[in-house]
């Protein structure tokens, strides 16, 4: 009876959203930390380099709870990486824009983590932030640099953003709701 009430209550919105869980990766110095912050605290914190990982909960920002877990593992920890992220209902990749060096790197980690089956149909969505540097690269070129059209099985999204001012932040996680909700329903 109990949890029919919860899943009548869950249905109906406010008081049981769907949670999820999502776990944020990318480069160190990608931005991961300060996009939590400006999402949590809708402040710009002064980042000192993560040592393991920051766990906050988003609530009330879209119709689904999300816990972000902002993952920081350097060369040595990316075989662990995925561990962090199984069972997660999605991965947030940042890729800092401006940064050209980085891309190719970014790209290693990312099909790293898109062809491990343990990791099949979580939904991606890719931030290419600090679109506020100049020379940043746009969200359609980091798609392509990234070569995100070859993805084909599973739901994935690039949104640009400014975790700075938040310019971007709110909308790309509109996008990762609907995706979340998108591969629950299915
Ligand atoms: N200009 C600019 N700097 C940013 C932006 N996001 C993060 N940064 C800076 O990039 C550096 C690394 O950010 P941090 O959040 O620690 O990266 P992390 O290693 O991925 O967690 C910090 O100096 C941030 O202030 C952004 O959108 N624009
Ligand atoms: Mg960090």
């Amino acid at each position: 009876m109990g949890s029919f009430i919860s899943r009548i209550q869950g249905f109906c919105g406010r008081k049981y959203p769907m949670k999820a869980r999502i776990g944020m990766v990318g480069l160190d110095g990608a931005g991961k930390t300060t996009i939590l912050y400006r999402l949590k605290l809708n402040e710009t914190v002064s980042t000192i380099p993560t040592i393991g990982f920051n766990v906050e909960t988003l609530d009330l920002i879209t119709d689904v709870s999300f816990t972000v877990w902002d993952i920081s593992f350097g060369p040595m920890g990316r075989p662990l990486l995925k561990h962090y992220l199984i069972n997660n209902q999605g991965i947030v990749f940042v890729v800092d824009s401006a940064c050209p060096e980085m891309f190719d790197d970014a790209k290693d980690i990312l099909v790293m983590l898109l062809e491990d089956y343990d990791l099949a149909d979580i939904p991606v969505i890719v931030l290419a932030n600090k679109q506020d540097v100049e020379g940043a690269r746009s969200p359609s070129d980091i798609a392509r640099l990234l070569e995100l059209e070859k993805v084909k099985d599973r739901k994935w999204a690039v949104s640009g953003c400014c975790a700075k001012t938040g310019e971007g932040l709110l909308e790309a996680l509109e996008i990762l709701s609907t995706m979340v909700k998108e591969q629950r329903i299915q």
